[in-house]
């Protein structure tokens, strides 16, 4: 899991290697931005955001795609306001109004799932208004001429056939982009929760290098990072394709590296293992017998519920460490009470790449254990004691620096003291002289040649689309309630009052077809499963979609319903978009009868579009922190 410090992702990865011998090891990432980290890697060479998010200010223009930053990063929120404040224009791409969109300039609300229509659109109308800054884009990357040929046949027409977004919208969105100096993308889950989660992001990427803005500070893409330690999490070898410092495991010399820092002969480190999304097949075939999981609530956060459930049900043993009894604690056999962040000492590496530190503040109650003692403990018991003689976890975190060393997150110069000095570490930090690194790309990109790599893209549908038994899309995510899988916010009096189930959000207009009324419950279907829940009639989501927050357990849980399909590189699911069908309890099914979507047309709605483009908001701060 990344909601644990670096320390203990570092532990984990290793004891998996060295404690079990087992190449089965994978962590939640998977499940959150694994896509964006592969776009990262392929353009740039390099999986970190390129600017800190003091940063942000310094914009002109804000793209925000598939991103709900003001429930869900309330931090960098606070950088967005400033950068309004000083008037930066605020462009956001999503299916639903959220409290962002509700204060943009424009809102472009996209079908689920067709992202890359718009991203296209939106770089051919900049090519055509000679908006491209050739000279950056021949002397930075590669790529371009395969890319300006591709988006050709993307008219802002074709785009809004696919997507539902008015065309003038686009075009406006292109040009608001595109005139801007300095103008930043940030995105998130919504478009990388897809079977075309890759592809989506290298369409952001390829958009902020046509206009030359990555490597200039305020400029270019920023990915808007998920969990604690959401960043640190993937570089510390938690990966089944990875060890630490952001190396292969299928790179001898790499191998060799943390071989020797591990003490252990090559060959002994196990190969690459399965994704995560792939070892639930593999538990439910057998293969994989069993399993320790620390850090994460598979029974709700993985798509497709019911196949999650048979899968750990076959395991023999299922071993837990968490602080609460989550849903997928309740199905093991043996829970180890661990430690929450704030009982061990520790760092994290927050969405900019900034490493910080984490004090104790509390002791673990009761019989509850530091995670990295119960780690530690368990190797011993396993005979590999000697692979973990710590005594506390800065001992743990001077190891790690070593086995990062020389890799693409370079830690080495980093010590607990200079992160208390310096407010934080930016990575890469090779020697103990250095200053960290805040900004990326200024002179050079991460690949041998120095370049960014741009990527022809074309749009290809998601894994499922709606049909007449079907005719919604299904989209899910969070609210500003609840944190994750809930096991850490549905206990808390407050939030819990405010959202204590979930719900479904459908569009007023589609409601009254249907004869559902607001907060009447209604069966919410897809092929996979059906769940009860209350109708929430709002009018802030296109009449074509459905949403539901996945913070949940059990009857309640959004992945009972959601499509296990995953991208093919990354091995992450598409819980942004499935066909769904929904009615009001008691109704009777109505497969096969006409689809309440026919005959609508979401960009001549007046409901959808209830301001004239040109009619912008800026500036809006004062009137947008109301929300
Ligand atoms: N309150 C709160 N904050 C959190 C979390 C939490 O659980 N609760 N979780 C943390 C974690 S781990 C993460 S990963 C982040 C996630 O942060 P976000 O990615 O911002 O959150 P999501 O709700 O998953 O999805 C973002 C938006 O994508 C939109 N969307 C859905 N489908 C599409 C699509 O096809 N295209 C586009 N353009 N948009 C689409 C949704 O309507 C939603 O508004 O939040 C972090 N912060
Ligand atoms: N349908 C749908 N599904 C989704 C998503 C979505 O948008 N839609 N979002 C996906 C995303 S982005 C993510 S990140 C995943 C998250 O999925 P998970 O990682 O499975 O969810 P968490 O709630 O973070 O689970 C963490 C568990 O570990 C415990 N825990 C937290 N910190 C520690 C620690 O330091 N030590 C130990 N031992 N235990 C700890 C918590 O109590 C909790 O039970 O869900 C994914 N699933
Ligand atoms: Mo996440």
């Amino acid at each position: 899991g990344s909601s644990m410090t670096n320390e203990k992702c570092y532990l984990t990865g290793k004891f998996a290697r060295v404690g079990l011998g087992t190449r089965h090891i994978d962590y939640n990432g998977r499940l959150c931005m694994s896509s964006a980290a592969a776009a990262y890697t392929k353009a740039f060479g390099l999986d970190r955001a390129p600017i800190p998010m003091t940063d942000i200010p310094l914009a002109d223009c804000m793209l925000v795609v598939g991103a709900n930053v003001a429930e869900c990063f309330p931090v960098a929120m606070q950088w967005l306001w400033r950068a309004r404040d000083r008037g930066a224009r605020l462009i956001v791409i999503d299916p639903r109004e959220t409290p962002t969109a509700r204060t943009a300039d424009l809102w472009l609300p996209v079908r689920p799932g067709t992202d890359i229509a718009v991203l296209n659109a939106m770089l051919r109308q900049v090519i055509h208004d000679g908006l491209a800054d050739e000279a950056y884009i021949a002397a930075r990357t590669v790529g371009w001429e395969g890319v300006r040929a591709t988006v050709e046949p993307y008219t802002p027409e074709m785009a809004e056939r696919i997507a539902g977004v008015p065309a003038e919208r686009i075009v406006a969105a292109a040009r608001l982009y595109g005139r801007s100096a300095t103008s930043l993308i940030m995105h998130a889950r919504g478009i990388e929760h897809s079977t075309h989660g890759v592809n989506n992001v290298l369409a952001c990427i390829n958009l902020a290098l046509s206009r030359g803005q990555v490597g200039k500070p305020g400029g270019g893409t920023i990915m808007l990072t998920g969990q604690g330690n959401g960043q640190g999490g993937r570089e510390m070898g938690q990966k089944a394709n990875q060890l630490p410092g952001y190396r292969h495991i299928d790179v001898l010399e790499e191998r060799q590296y943390i071989a020797d820092v591990w003490g252990i002969p090559e060959p002994e480190l196990p190969q690459e293992g399965a994704a995560a999304t792939e070892q639930v097949r593999l538990m439910a075939d057998g293969t994989i017998k069993s399993c320790l999981v620390i850090c994460s609530n598979l029974m709700v956060s993985l798509p497709d519920n019911a196949v999650v459930q048979r899968a750990l049900q076959h395991l023999d043993p299922l071993v837990v460490i968490d602080f609460f009894m989550s849903e997928t604690a309740e199905l093991a056999d043996v829970v180890l009470p661990g430690s929450v962040w704030c009982e061990d000492e520790g760092t994290t590496t927050n969405l900019e790449g900034r490493v910080v530190k984490i004090n104790q503040a509390a002791l673990p109650p009761g019989e509850a254990r530091r995670d990295w003692e119960i780690l530690s403990d368990l190797a011993r018991r396993l005979g590999r004691g000697q692979f973990f003689d710590y005594a506390n976890p800065r001992q743990i975190f001077d190891e790690l620096r070593l086995a990062s060393r020389g890799g693409v997150s370079d830690y080495y110069g980093i010590t607990w003291e200079k992160i208390d000095a310096q407010g934080g570490v930016f990575w890469p930090c090779p020697t103990e002289d250095h200053p960290g690194t805040p900004r990326l790309f200024e002179e050079r990109f991460g690949h041998p040649d120095g370049r960014a790599k741009m990527f022809a893209l074309r749009y290809e549908p998601p894994a499922e689309e709606p049909s007449d038994a079907y005719p919604f899309r299904l989209t899910t995510g969070r609210v500003v309630y609840h944190y994750l899988s809930g096991t850490q916010t549905r206990r808390l009096g407050f939030l819990n009052s405010q959202a204590p189930e979930p719900w479904v959000e459908i569009h007023p207009m589609m409601a009254e077809r249907l004869g559902i009324r607001d907060h009447e419950m209604v069966r919410v279907r897809t092929p996979r499963a059906s769940m009860e829940l209350q109708a929430l009639v709002v009018p802030t989501i296109r009449p074509d979609t459905l949403f539901i927050p996945f913070h949940y357990g059990h009857s309640g849980a959004a992945n009972l319903l959601t499509n296990p399909a995953v991208e093919p590189a990354c091995k992450i699911p598409e819980y942004k978009v499935c066909a769904a069908t929904v009615e009001r309890l008691g109704a009777a099914p109505v497969n096969g009868a006409a689809s309440p979507c026919e005959n609508y047309t979401p960009t001549s709605d007046p409901k959808m579009f209830p301001y004239a483009v040109g009619e912008t908001k800026t500036p809006a701060s004062q009137e947008a922190k109301r929300f």
